[in-house]
């Protein structure tokens, strides 16, 4: 198996909710180790240029408004197929689908407020950490 490194968040309406620690106690009993972490509060034009993917579509106002309108943990998140594996421990994006156990499950708010992000793939990982991490503040 291969060790990957993920890049996570905890969303504002976590960190509004203080589940913070809730949330990384379930990435860590699921096997991740979190290699790197620091709180931001991102600006609407971090939030955009994040979430740039997804700018034709209808909730990105709302994506981006929600996303700057207060405190994120930004992780890198290490272990065996960490991309796959933090997408189970998430749960699906809107949490009325989200499997039992999940972090969507117990936390989300709703498919806006959905309380996790997870790299998708090895180049959104590697681009998204990128983003928000200097090599050197990554530690091993
Ligand atoms: O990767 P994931 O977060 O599970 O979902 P994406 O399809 O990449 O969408 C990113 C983000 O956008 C999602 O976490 C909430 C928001 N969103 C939304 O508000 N409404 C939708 N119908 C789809 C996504
Ligand atoms: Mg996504």
């Amino acid at each position: 198996m291969a060790i990957e490194r993920t890049f996570s968040m905890i969303k504002p309406d976590a960190t509004r909710r203080n589940l913070t620690g809730a949330i990384t106690k379930m990435l860590e009993e699921g096997g991740l180790r979190v290699v790197a972490s620091k709180r931001v509060w991102m600006s609407r034009r971090e939030a955009e240029g994040f979430y740039a993917v997804h700018k034709e579509r209808p909730f990105f106002g709302e994506l981006v408004e929600s996303m700057s309108a207060g405190p994120t943990i930004v992780q890198v998140l290490e272990g065996e197929n960490a991309i796959s594996r933090n997408r189970e421990l998430m749960g699906a994006t809107n949490p009325a689908q989200a499997a039992e156990g999940t972090i969507r499950k117990a936390h989300a708010l709703s498919i806006g407020e959905n309380s996790v992000h997870g790299s998708d793939a090895p180049e959104t990982a590697k681009e998204e950490i990128a983003y928000w991490f200097s090599e050197t503040e990554i530690v091993g």
